[in-house]
């Protein structure tokens, strides 16, 4: 039985992250099926609430102001808008709606008194909500949890030591002290990174020693795949190759044995076949939907026709919550 662990080092990780690739999708595999419902996979939704005009400077993103992307920018939506969306979601098996804003953090204005009424609607159609709105104080966090926020996304995106190459406008600790708001407020936290920013593997290694190493792990770990988009500094970035995806996602599974591994970003540009592999090596999770929150995603057909083909089901919302209060949680 894997057990979950704080303690880990850099290099029990890197030992096997560096496993023969067959090896460690094996022993991924394994652990993965030590869960009851290891054929099960969470889907969430993404709505792009506020889209553009970000005053950060994270060289992947073509949401900040500063870069020259051919983006849809828009100011908050108006509540019936996502809450129509979500309706639409839920009857496709959409379990969770992710609600992103860009925003480098959270300002208690009017435009966050609408988010914590689209938390409330969304939360009252029987959907689990997860915000990701840049950084939060802890009194936000609890607001967000009065809502009947489910989740909070916050990537720590990379290692310490890549960050600076990434964006400047903040550090690494500022987002692993929103990380501490969101825990304390009790809410779950959904936090992973990027693959293909030009970090060694050294730094994917550090990314999830720092994550593993959390207090408690993140309930969900996302793993993008970087989608280089034109006008942004990464624009001309290679993108990521499979392998690198399944090695990262099988270490994820083997190092947070318990949390959600999401195969996030990048699902556009895998086969089938590649993408049946994460799954195999502990992905339980997917963003389904025509779109991410800028770029394309695969269309819910495709997605649906996989799952079928791979014998994948799609997990109800609202399955690890014990208490009403979403403050204890059961991880899967
Ligand atoms: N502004 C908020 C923040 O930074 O937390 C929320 C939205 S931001 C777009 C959420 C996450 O999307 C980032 O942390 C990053 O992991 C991911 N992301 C953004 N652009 C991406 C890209 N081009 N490829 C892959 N992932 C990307
Ligand atoms: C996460 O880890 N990936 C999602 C979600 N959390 C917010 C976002 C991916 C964005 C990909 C680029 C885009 O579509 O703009
Ligand atoms: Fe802004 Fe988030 Fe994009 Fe960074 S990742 S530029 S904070 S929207």
């Amino acid at each position: 039985m894997s057990i979950v662990r704080n303690n880990w080092t850099f290099d029990e990780i890197a030992a096997i992250y560096h496993k023969p690739l067959l090896d460690l999708i094996y022993e991924a595999a394994t652990v993965h099926r030590e869960h009851k419902n290891y054929a099960e996979v969470q889907i969430s939704s993404l709505v792009n609430i506020k889209s553009g005009g970000c005053p950060e400077d994270c060289a992947y993103c073509p949401q900040a102001a500063r870069y020259h992307t051919e983006i849809d920018v828009h100011a908050l939506l108006k509540q019936e808008e996502v809450l129509a969306t979500a309706k639409q979601a839920k009857e496709a098996g959409v379990s969770r709606m992710c609600l992103g804003a860009a925003w480098r953090e959270v300002r208690d204005n009017r435009d966050f008194d609408r988010v914590l009424d689209m938390v409330r609607g969304i939360n009252d159609i029987g959907m689990e909500v997860c915000c990701t709105l840049g950084m939060l104080t802890y009194e936000q966090a609890q607001r967000l949890a009065e809502a009947g926020l489910y989740a909070y996304n916050h990537n720590i995106d990379t290692s310490s030591e890549h960050y600076g190459e990434i964006i400047t406008t903040r550090t690494i600790d500022d987002r692993l002290k929103t990380l501490d708001h969101v825990r304390k407020a009790n809410l779950t936290i959904c936090s992973g990174g990027i693959v293909g920013l030009g970090e060694k593997d050294s730094d994917r290694i550090n990314m999830l020693l720092l994550l593993a190493n959390l207090p408690k792990h993140p309930e969900s770990v996302p793993i993008n795949a970087l989608v280089p988009v034109q006008g942004t500094p990464l624009e001309n970035q290679p993108r990521v190759p499979f392998h690198d995806m399944v090695r990262m996602i099988a270490t994820t599974r083997l190092v947070l044995p318990k949390s959600v591994v999401r195969l996030s970003a990048g699902r556009r540009e895998m086969s089938m076949a590649e993408q049946a592999l994460c799954f195999m090596a502990g992905a339980n999770s997917i963003f389904a939907g025509d779109k991410l929150l800028t770029t394309d995603n695969p269309s819910f057909e495709e997605d649906m026709n996989m799952f079928e083909l791979l014998g994948l089901t799609a997990r109800k919302p609202f399955k690890d919550v014990i208490t009403h209060n979403h403050s204890e949680h059961a991880q899967l």
